[in-house]
């Protein structure tokens, strides 16, 4: 399994439901250097596992909260990211975009909170997928993307917006 064309998308389901939440204010985005879990080491939004019967924008809020310390508030849906490993783990990551948050970011177990004006998203430092996805989700376009990695390797992609 190494391109989109070898998975059967239709009955394709994940292995983990999975969110992340951008707060973007005052030509900021709120993003994270995570410490620990898939992705540790890299700059990547907060978010984080759904737990069982949780609905996805509750799993959003918590993992912000969690994750940095704030509440984010105004929120809406932009996206679904889709993730095949060839090892054979997988990931359907559900993407929310919030408008503001209350009270102060601070560092945690899990991350350090990253305010980054829009114009300095450091790409380098983040999966490989998310400047296919990052610059859609900040204009406010809905998209779709479906992504084959192998480990940290993008193999092959496709989006639709
Ligand atoms: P925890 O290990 O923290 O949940 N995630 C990805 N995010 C981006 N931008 N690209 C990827 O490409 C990702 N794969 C996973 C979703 C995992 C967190 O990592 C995100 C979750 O917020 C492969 O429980």
């Amino acid at each position: 399994m190494r391109t989109l064309a070898d998975i059967h998308w239709p009955t394709w389901h994940a292995k983990d439901l999975a969110t992340l939440l951008f707060v973007v204010r005052d030509g900021e985005v709120l993003l994270i250097r995570k410490k620990r879990g898939l992705g540790a080491g890299k700059i990547n939004g907060p978010g984080g596992r759904v737990h069982p019967g949780e609905a996805l924008v509750d799993a959003a809020v918590r993992e912000v909260v969690e994750e940095v310390c704030v509440t984010p508030h105004d929120i809406s849906e932009c996206g679904e990211l889709k993730f095949q490993f060839v090892d054979g783990y997988s990931i359907h990551v559900h993407v929310f975009r919030a408008e503001g948050c209350t009270g102060q970011v601070g560092e945690t177990p899990e991350a350090i909170p990253l305010w980054t004006p829009l114009d300095r998203i450091p790409y380098d430092e983040m999966w490989a997928d998310d400047r296919i996805w990052l610059p859609l989700m900040l204009a406010r376009r809905r998209f779709d993307g479906r992504f084959v990695f192998d480990g940290d390797a993008m193999l092959d992609h496709a989006i639709e917006v």
